[in-house]
């Protein structure tokens, strides 16, 4: 059963169609929701997809009061996920695609399980500016805890901004997301669990409940500091990470 679930959400992200709330017929445990989206994600995988990070979700109190959940959540990211910096996105491919302020990390080395946080800053190779572009295949963008877990946190697309590395101070910095211009949302990377590096902490603990670590190289989002903004056609979205610089893509279709 969770391998057909997981290949009907996989339809879904594919085929760009959103499916009914699985909560609405039968509520999956949180065991069983990582399970689906670990399936579902090896369907991209047998098409030739690599796991390239991970995602944090829900890491801050804008994204929980927006989406009424409140809990930490975490997905999967894919190289096909990978938007260029300055790049377009067709949203004929996404149902109802936003965007949000992030903070990247790519690591230097591997960690796993309970770690300090200076463990997780020393295993961090460089930080980044990020947008998130996120897309539910759930009707009206709505689900429940294990809903969106199966889903894999809504994860469809990531820009990278310029990457810095050694030890820039991420503490407390303005994260602005612009669309055409204009100011739509604000925020601080302090409102990201008090400190993103936190996040990773976070990460290394939750992705080895699955089994898994997190391994040199790879690339941890460590989630939005603001709401998500709902896409349109023809916006420029660009997000300005204080000291961390701006990335941004741009809109066309549907
Ligand atoms: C779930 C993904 C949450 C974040 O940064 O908090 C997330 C969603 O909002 O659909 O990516
Ligand atoms: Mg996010």
């Amino acid at each position: 059963m969770l391998h057909e679930i997981a290949r009907k959400l996989d339809q879904a992200a594919a085929s760009a169609t959103s499916i009914e709330q699985l909560s609405n017929t039968n509520e999956l445990s949180l065991e069983d929701a990582y399970q689906v989206q670990k399936l579902s994600i090896d369907e991209r995988l047998n098409r030739g997809e690599k796991l390239v990070g991970y995602k944090m979700g829900f890491t801050s109190k804008a994204k929980m009061l927006q989406m009424g959940v409140d809990d930490i959540i975490w997905g999967r990211l894919t190289d096909a996920m990978f938007i260029e910096d300055g790049g377009a996105i067709d949203l004929s491919k996404y149902v109802h695609p936003r965007a949000e302020p992030e903070i990247a990390f790519k690591l230097k080395s591997s960690l796993s399980g309970i770690v300090t946080k200076e463990q997780a800053l020393s295993a961090v190779g460089a930080v980044a500016g990020a947008i998130e572009v996120i897309d539910s295949r759930y009707q009206n963008f709505k689900f429940s805890l294990s809903d969106v877990i199966a889903d894999n946190c809504s994860s469809t697309g990531f820009v990278i901004g310029d990457w810095h590395e050694g030890g820039s101070d991420i503490s407390d910095l303005s994260m602005v997301i612009d669309v055409n211009g204009e100011e739509v949302a604000s925020g601080s990377s302090l409102d990201i669990l008090d400190h993103p590096i936190n996040s990773l902490v976070e990460a290394a603990r939750c992705i080895a409940l699955s089994g898994e670590e997190l391994k040199a190289g790879q690339i941890i989002l460590a989630g939005a500091a603001t709401a998500a903004v709902a896409l349109a056609p023809n916006q420029r979205i660009s997000a300005n990470i204080e000291n961390l610089g701006s990335c941004s893509f741009s809109t066309m279709n549907k």
